[in-house]
């Protein structure tokens, strides 16, 4: 199995997962696939490059973080390869955008965390859903600067990524209690504030992150707590501006039952849809590596750091 399909395969069974390190996975399988092409010409380097991406890009449909992550690294690429000469300087090149997109994307969690954490205050009492890198920058660094805080983690059926969270958070010494995600209301009146990840931001503003995070955020809603998200600039799906949906990834059943359950119950439906879409208006800010934005000024945030120009959209 070469570094494509290894990568491709622990993407797509949950081995490396979190919309950031899919992201990141990627670019460095790229990059290591670059080394092993054995081509002559800048068509084919860059063709073998596109088609590696395709292939990757397809491993999970959700996380818009995976396609933005390749086309970022390909399209510059194709920027500076019209500049160079041989073999070995495409590929130096090549490896230099992909070092630098993982170091930036490692960063930015870092500067989410300092940002987010300026937001928390001291007693505070949070919750978290599901296993992110950003939320869990913002709560590890309001902890470091010494405030007082307790979190609450579901545990995030059906993969338990919350387990993750609350061991990791607990490991740095935050107090930390479990609770199963249907116990979300229940412990809502005591919580100051939600923080969660995401795995897509579509252009009017809604998240799309772990299912029953829009759940959260309506019980958030009800009892008047606030509802943060921490997300990468990346995370942003500019497609959606035309019309684009983002797709929902539905997984295997049996991560729900068992095979023997349902063979014992062959006229049960299951159901597992990965992500659900929590709307602009149950969202109070999305903490940023640049700042922290209204859900509704997202697109304005990618267009001055992307350079986003709109286009005519063509029948
Ligand atoms: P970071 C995860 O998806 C969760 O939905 C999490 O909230 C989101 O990615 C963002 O994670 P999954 O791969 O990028 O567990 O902040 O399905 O780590």
């Amino acid at each position: 199995m070469n570094v494509l399909e290894k990568t491709f395969n622990d993407i797509r069974q949950m081995k490396i997962r979190g919309a950031g390190r899919i992201a990141r996975a990627a670019v460095k399988a790229l990059e290591e696939y670059s080394l092993t092409l054995n081509v002559s010409s800048r068509e084919e380097f860059t063709k073998s490059l596109e088609n590696a991406g395709e292939y990757l890009k397809s491993s999970r449909p959700t996380a818009v973080s995976l396609p933005n992550a390749i086309n970022y690294v390909i399209s510059n690429f194709k920027r500076e390869v019209l500049m160079l000469e041989n073999r070995n300087t495409w590929i130096e090149t090549f490896r230099r955008l992909c070092e630098d997109f993982i170091e930036k994307s490692i960063n930015a969690i870092e500067k989410i965390g300092v940002i987010g954490a300026k937001r928390i205050r001291d007693g505070d009492v949070l919750l978290t859903h599901c296993n992110s890198e950003a939320a869990l920058s913002v709560i590890l660094s309001a902890h470091r600067l010494n405030k007082n805080i307790k979190v609450y983690c579901t545990e995030t059926r059906p993969k338990f990524q919350g387990l993750i969270s609350a061991s990791m958070l607990s490991k740095n010494g935050v107090d930390v209690t479990l609770i199963v995600d249907s116990a979300v209301r229940y412990f809502m009146n005591k919580v100051d504030q939600v923080i969660v990840g995401a795995d897509a931001i579509t252009a009017n503003g809604a998240i799309v992150n772990k299912i029953g995070t829009s759940l959260i955020a309506l019980a958030a809603k009800e009892a008047r707590s606030r509802f943060m998200v921490a997300a990468e600039s990346y995370k942003i799906s500019p497609q959606t501006f035309y019309g684009d949906l983002i797709i929902i990834e539905e997984r295997s059943k049996y991560e729900i039952v068992s095979k023997d359950w349902l063979s014992r119950n062959k006229n049960v439906r299951v159901s597992n849809p990965a992500f659900d879409i929590t709307p602009a208006e149950y969202i109070d800010a999305i903490i940023t590596e640049v700042g922290i934005f209204p859900p509704q000024g997202i697109l304005i945030l990618y267009k001055e750091m992307y350079g986003f120009q709109f286009k005519d959209v063509q029948g």
